[in-house]
């Protein structure tokens, strides 16, 4: 026996996008609810992304979700830019628009987001999984579910938010031809890492080596992400820690620059450099939000960003419709969205270029693709107009 339930709007996936539309409901005294198929404790100890931008920090502000990141986020505003010619540093506060990096754990905001969520009343469903949107092309849509018991469900909607990421139920429920997916695969894997270790510079560390690329991000201050650029294929534990570490070492250049400080390893995956866009970011009664609508490389660190900012954009215009009757925001929401994806898109997939080396082989088109890539590092090293256009881009949203 299916039950029964009902929302003026429900919300697939309790990340940084379903907890942001969320609050922005809730707060509104707008009927919602957000179902997310993992845990709790899962969902609040999930480390992904920790650099904030400006804009984030202010959309955050704005509706009274920043505390956490206010008192626990650390300003963050140089990059530091290493390979065979030498090494150089941004300072980006400098250049651009003046702005900087909020350095806060992915796993703090939505724990944040989530205290928040549900002090203003507000129901998340642990555990219920997402099978399928129906009738998104009516004005009833539903969502059939798995609950946390097994069981089937059904709940009905006026709209669905899908914030499920890129394998959930929103993108999966979308009719042949009616979305268009614009996809990209970089050719590139990175073997992401946590360790136990206090950040090795004060900078984000980009070391562009001829084995490959190595990335240093602050965390906390016991906590230090590194990326290795890896074969496509590796699995994430086919690299001991000390070699792991000797890796990092060498395509950082410690011996000329400083050694790391090294630690355990505690979390590794590997990450396919892949980028897609959906288009358009609406079917109907049914929203694309965050990773759903578009996934970005994590090159870039955008896509928490993104979906921070399209959360707060579908957010408002769900209330001017259901609270104004006003669905002018709705009607805009995807050309506005996809404007900053494609913005975003544009200079992850620059960055990638920036940071790698081609692909396979050897021959003259590689060598070729390689000093083309020198030639923008040293761009970037040498031209002030270069470094304030990387400056908007690196931390604006
Ligand atoms: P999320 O965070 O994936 O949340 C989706 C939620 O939906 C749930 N879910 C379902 N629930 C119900 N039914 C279903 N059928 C469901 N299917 C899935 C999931 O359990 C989950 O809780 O998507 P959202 O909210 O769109 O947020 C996107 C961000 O999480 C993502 O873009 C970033 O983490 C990307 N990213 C980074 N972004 C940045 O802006 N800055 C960074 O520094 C940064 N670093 C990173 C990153 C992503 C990484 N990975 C995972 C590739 C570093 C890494 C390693």
């Amino acid at each position: 026996m299916q039950s029964r339930r009902e929302a003026d709007v429900v919300v697939l996936g309790a990340g940084p996008a379903g907890l942001v539309v969320g609050n922005l409901l809730q707060g509104r005294g707008i009927d919602c609810v957000v179902l997310e198929r993992a845990e709790r404790t899962h969902v609040q100890t999930r480390a992904r992304a920790g650099f904030l931008a400006a804009n984030t920090v202010r959309i955050l502000e704005r509706h009274g979700l920043d505390e956490g990141l206010r008192t626990r986020g650390r300003d963050h505003s140089t990059c530091e830019f290493r390979s065979v010619d030498g090494r150089f540093r941004l300072d980006y506060s400098g250049l651009g628009r003046g702005e900087r990096h909020t350095v806060y754990p992915q796993q703090e905001l939505v724990s944040d987001l989530l205290a928040r969520f549900l002090d203003l009343g507000g129901r998340v469903d642990f555990g219920v999984e997402a099978l399928a949107v129906h009738d998104a092309d009516t004005g009833r849509p539903s969502v059939t579910v798995r609950d946390a018991d097994g069981r089937p469900g059904r709940w009905h909607a006026r709209y669905v938010a899908g914030c499920d990421g890129r394998h959930g139920a929103a993108r999966r429920s979308l009719p042949a031809g009616a979305v268009r997916r614009h996809h990209c695969d970089h050719g590139v894997s990175w073997l992401g890492l946590l360790a136990e270790a206090p950040p090795s510079l004060d900078a984000v560390g980009y070391a562009v080596h001829e084995r490959g690329f190595a990335g240093h991000m602050a965390r906390t201050s016991q906590v230090t992400r590194y990326y290795l650029q890896c074969e496509r294929g590796t699995p994430a534990d086919a690299w001991s820690e000390e070699r792991i570490w000797e890796e990092l070492e060498l395509r950082m250049r410690g011996e000329e620059y400083g050694p790391l400080r090294r630690g355990r390893v505690l979390q590794r995956a590997v990450v396919d450099l892949e980028s897609d866009v959906l288009e358009p970011l609406r079917h109907g009664s049914l929203f694309l939000v965050g990773d759903a609508a578009a996934l970005v490389s994590p090159s870039a660190a955008k896509g928490a960003n993104l979906a921070v900012l399209e959360a707060e954009i579908l957010g408002g215009a769900l209330v001017d419709d259901l609270l104004h009757h006003d669905p002018k925001g709705l009607d805009a929401y995807s050309a506005q969205c996809l404007s900053y994806i494609w913005r975003a898109q544009e200079f992850s997939h620059w960055m990638i270029r920036l940071l790698h080396g081609p692909v396979g082989g050897a021959d003259d088109s590689a060598a070729f693709h390689d000093s083309l890539r020198r030639a923008r590092l040293s761009s970037l090293r040498s031209s002030r107009s270069q470094q304030d256009w990387f400056a908007e881009h690196y931390v604006g949203i």
